[in-house]
């Protein structure tokens, strides 16, 4: 808040080597998401679309983006926008460069081949990759337009081969979706783009409405009401719809040891925490003399006066956090129980730590790899796991966007070998019926 915007822009720190085991849990701890409350409030939202589709998703946008639209749904061709407001050939080629990278990342990613196994002479297992039919990707609006988002949830839908691509973002006020994402849409084949935020285009994706097509599954960030709208819908029978992964506030941890350029670190934390008030910034400083600790400190407030969301930075960077350790093992520790969405490390030997990492959404390595590039134009996607969910969830990727199946085969000779056992077990679990689908076969075959 403005009384206090004299005051030096700081975070809070911490000596590992000091702290309680108390203290060092709460170190670890993300603020406190009260899911369950949320759920309640998104639950009258929620059902008003289920029951009204088209005119309840109509007046819901009017009440909360303030847009009266003729209709929630806009289809191809999206680009150039009907504002006929095209966008610069500046931002053309960064979003083209950028979804070359992106797209030529997740195309790697992308099993060329099933996996055919062996297991017994004759027992052949197989398993191949599908895609999943229909998408719902959400964009979030809010304070920053996220043109990137829709490239990120976008282009891997596009590799994976899905049929159905349903882009939900909120309308602005006069009713209008931005070029940037237009484009991004055009560029990735998405099929309707529909025009609602919040609970409500959950809603509208996972069951359908008159002009909205029903989705298997949704990804995407957004604020507390997108994530608690997903978490209801995909434990509703009545929907049968996916979701990518639970989603907090948008975090990073940087690694550095006494070789870390001071204004990059105070780089990288900044990017972070201009993105919300709730943003978490930390960073573990490996043994680092006061000197260099402080010079990162003064970076910090000197770069932070400078930038437009200052604002933003202000509150995110005051619950933000230093971390002093001792060492490599030590920092690595931390980092890996923390399970940091971002991890970015300056270390005089970055690339050799990457071994160390266990638990994190996304690693950037050296000081010459900014978040921000995975974050915009590298390749990596940016839709990662927050909230210490990367100990047991991937960032999205293409293999988020399909399913994978499994088949088998067997020839006489196989069943002839694999077939007694199988009759023992059903014979132990007194299923007698499987026993006998293998028995009228091995018959058979005499
Ligand atoms: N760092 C954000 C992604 C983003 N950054 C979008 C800029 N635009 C969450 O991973
Ligand atoms: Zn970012």
């Amino acid at each position: 808040d403005a009384s206090n915007s004299s005051e030096m822009i700081r975070m809070r720190t911490s000596d590992l080597g000091q702290v309680t085991p108390t203290e060092r849990a709460a170190l670890l701890q993300r603020p406190v998401m009260d899911s369950s409350a949320m759920i309640e409030r998104v639950k009258p939202i929620v059902s008003k679309v289920r029951e009204g589709g088209d005119e309840a998703l109509k007046s819901l946008t009017k009440q909360f983006d303030k847009s009266d639209l003729e209709s929630n749904v806009l289809l191809p061709p999206f680009y150039p926008p009907p504002s006929g407001k095209e966008l610069s050939s500046e931002i053309i080629h960064a979003i083209e460069q950028a979804y070359s990278n992106v797209k030529a990342f997740h195309l790697g990613q992308a099993e060329k081949e099933p996996l055919v196994v062996e297991t017994m002479p004759g027992v052949v297992c197989t398993r191949f990759a599908r895609p999943i039919d229909r998408v719902g990707i959400y964009v979030p609006g809010g304070t920053a337009i996220l043109p990137s988002t829709a490239l990120m949830l976008g282009v891997p839908a596009q590799v994976a081969g899905c049929t159905t691509i349903v882009l939900a973002t909120p309308p602005r006020p006069d009713g209008s979706i931005s070029p940037e994402v237009l484009y991004v849409a055009k560029l990735v084949g998405v099929d309707v783009i529909l025009k609602a935020g919040g609970a409500q285009a959950v809603a509208a994706m996972a069951y359908g409405t008159e002009t909205c097509p029903k989705v298997d599954k949704i990804f995407g960030p957004g604020n507390q009401w997108v994530t608690a709208a997903k978490m209801l819908v995909q434990n509703d029978t009545q929907a049968l719809v996916g979701i990518d992964m639970p989603a907090g506030p948008s975090e990073v941890m940087v690694i550095a040891d006494k070789t870390a350029n001071p204004i990059f670190v105070a780089s990288d934390l900044l990017s972070q925490a201009e993105h919300g008030i709730d943003s978490q910034v930390v960073l573990v400083a490996i043994d680092l003399a006061s000197e260099l600790l402080e010079e990162i400190e003064q970076e910090v407030d000197r770069q932070a006066n400078a930038l437009p969301r200052v604002d933003i930075i202000r509150q995110a960077i005051k619950k933000s956090l230093i971390v002093k350790v001792n060492d490599i093992d030590e920092a690595f520790r931390f980092s890996n129980e923390y399970a940091p969405e971002h991890l970015i490390l300056h270390l005089e030997k970055s690339s050799e730590c990457v071994k160390l990492v266990n638990n994190a959404g996304s690693v950037f390595v050296g000081a010459f790899s900014p978040e921000s590039c995975g974050d915009y134009a590298s390749g990596t996607n940016h839709t990662l796991p927050t909230y210490g969910y990367a100990k047991q969830f991937s960032g999205v990727n293409t293999l988020s966007f399909q399913k994978h199946i499994t088949s088998q085969e067997l020839t006489e000779d196989g069943l002839r070998k694999l077939g007694p056992i199988v009759v023992t077990l059903a014979e132990c679990e007194g299923l007698e019926a499987h026993a006998n689908a293998v028995r009228v076969r091995l018959a058979s075959l005499q």
